[in-house]
């Protein structure tokens, strides 16, 4: 049980999403610090543990995976007993859904498009009209799709935690903040959910210098 290992970033969005699937569920786990944007700082076998070069990579019992998803199916199918997956094939359905939208859409747009431009990349008040439509429509879509207290049905799942580390990092920009301004049945989740313990223990340092 305590031999889970996850490799990568506290700053990395899908190394926060398996983070969060362990404090949820209440793994406990260590992490060994990747920063994959300092190649030179990698670890010389890093490769075996992630062809691509990405984070995260997970280890338990000398088992390995990488791919946030296969690895969060992992842990909830190994110490989860049912907790963060819907009861019912639709709300199930829903929750797969909103994760790839998350994946496909958000993380570019609303992570790269916004966030990394607009505090990494000194574009601070000079978004294009295009990247702001587009994270506009991704947080259209979201809030149609979540349900009134949670992502997908009644209870916390994946869903929930797949969306937090990227409307955390969208709200920390100033042109995110607005666009979450315009969509308060998201800005409410977003308040909700900092406050679990798990959201606590996982916050990305710039978030923390934010506080
Ligand atoms: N498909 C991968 C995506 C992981 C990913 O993109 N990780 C980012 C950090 S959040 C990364 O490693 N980026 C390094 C790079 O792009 O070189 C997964 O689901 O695990």
């Amino acid at each position: 049980m305590n031999r889970v290992t996850v490799f990568g970033a506290s700053y990395s969005v899908y190394v926060r999403i398996v983070r969060l699937v362990l404090e949820e569920i209440g793994v406990p786990y260590q992490l060994a610090e990747i920063d994959i944007f300092a190649k030179e700082t990698l670890p010389p076998d890093y490769a075996d543990r992630h062809p691509f070069g990405r984070i995260p990579a997970l280890e338990h019992d000398g088992f390995r995976l990488f791919e946030t998803d296969a690895i969060a199916g992992y842990i909830v199918e190994q110490f989860g007993n049912g907790a963060l997956l819907p009861a019912d094939a639709r709300h199930r359905a829903r929750m797969r859904q909103i994760m790839r939208i998350l994946d496909n859409y958000a993380y570019p747009h609303l992570v790269w498009g916004i966030y990394v431009e607009e505090m990494e990349r000194d574009c601070c008040g000079r978004l294009g009209a295009e990247e702001l439509a587009r994270a506009a429509k991704c947080l259209t879509v979201l809030s149609d799709l979540a349900g009134d207290d949670y992502m997908a049905g009644g209870r916390l799942s994946l869903a929930d935690l797949w969306a937090l580390p990227m409307l955390v990092y969208l709200d920390l920009s100033p042109a995110g903040r607005t666009l979450l301004q315009d969509a308060p049945k998201l800005s409410a989740w977003l308040a909700r959910m900092r406050l679990r313990p798990a959201a606590v223990a996982t916050r990305f340092p710039a978030e923390q210098k934010a506080i």
